[in-house]
């Protein structure tokens, strides 16, 4: 509860910052970037979301914390309209299951998106795989509605729940994100490289992207290649920092 009020009056102060992590084609371009949430505490300093998500997410908190990252990103966004060496960034951005299960979801991405002047396929909303199974019928409705207004969509956390090829096809998705857990035990553990080889193996008959979370070796980013990943996205590539940092990176790239 003392952790609750202190991240309600952070909010209200605006302590929040948005990190960008980037991501990379195997070629080494970016070809986007994952906002994370980060407290900027003014005595303890930079607090990761592991640290707050879990209680912002008991309680009715993430709604309107949710509801910041996704208006700041869809201002990064509009920002970088006018700028050549950025208006071509997608942005992913994590919803949380009390989140997009509020009524008025689709309604309040749609109202951000015309506030801000964001284009709406620049913005890749991240709905992980245990929030896309439960409720499914909700999870398309909202999801189609907002398909047909330009918004994408990945399946965070990848591999971790019991997503069925027939479940997958009846949603309007763009990517898979296979999860860290499966990718840090690559060429070590038999049992992931093979499950990797499956997440690969769906994403092409679905024909949706698949990238690759938490890759932090080069072996890993390796062996994700010649299982036929082309996007990736961890250290190894890449830390999230500061919105300069991913410009001083793209600047890098054109
Ligand atoms: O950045 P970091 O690796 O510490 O993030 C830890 C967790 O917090 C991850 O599961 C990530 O998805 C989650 N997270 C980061 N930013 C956000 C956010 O803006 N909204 C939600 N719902 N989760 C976030
Ligand atoms: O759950 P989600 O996929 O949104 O969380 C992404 C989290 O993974 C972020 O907190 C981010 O900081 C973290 N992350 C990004 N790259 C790496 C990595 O290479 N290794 C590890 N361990 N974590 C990473
Ligand atoms: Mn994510
Ligand atoms: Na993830």
């Amino acid at each position: 509860a003392q952790l609750e009020g202190d991240l309600q009056a952070a909010l209200a102060a605006r302590q929040f910052a948005l990190h960008y992590q980037p991501q990379f084609h195997l070629d080494g371009r970016i070809v986007g970037a994952e906002a994370l949430i980060r407290w900027i505490h003014p005595e303890r300093g930079l607090i990761a979301p592991s640290a707050f998500i879990g209680v912002a997410e008991e309680s009715e908190l993430i709604v309107p914390m949710g509801h910041w990252v996704l208006r700041t990103a869809c201002e990064q966004l509009a920002a970088w309209e006018n700028d050549a060496r950025y208006r071509h960034v997608p942005l992913s951005v994590n919803v949380s299951a009390r989140q997009f299960r509020q009524r008025d979801f689709v309604a309040r991405v749609v109202e951000v998106l015309r506030e801000t002047g964001a284009r709406p396929h620049l913005l890749k909303l991240e709905l992980t795989e245990s929030l896309v199974l439960d409720n499914v019928d909700d999870t398309i409705a909202k999801m189609g509605l907002l398909k047909t207004k330009g918004v994408r969509f990945s399946v965070d956390d990848f591999g971790t729940g019991y997503s069925s090829l027939a479940y997958l096809t009846r949603l309007p998705l763009d990517q898979l994100k296979i999860d860290q857990s499966f990718v840090r035990n690559l060429g070590v553990r038999h049992t992931d490289d093979v499950i990797v080889q499956t997440i690969i193996g769906m994403a092409r008959n679905l024909e949706l992207d698949v990238i690759a979370e938490g890759v932090e070796t080069a072996q890993q980013k390796a062996l994700l290649a010649d299982y036929g990943c082309q996007l990736f996205q961890g250290y190894l590539l890449g830390m999230p920092g500061p919105v300069s940092e991913l410009e001083v990176l793209l600047q890098q790239a054109a």
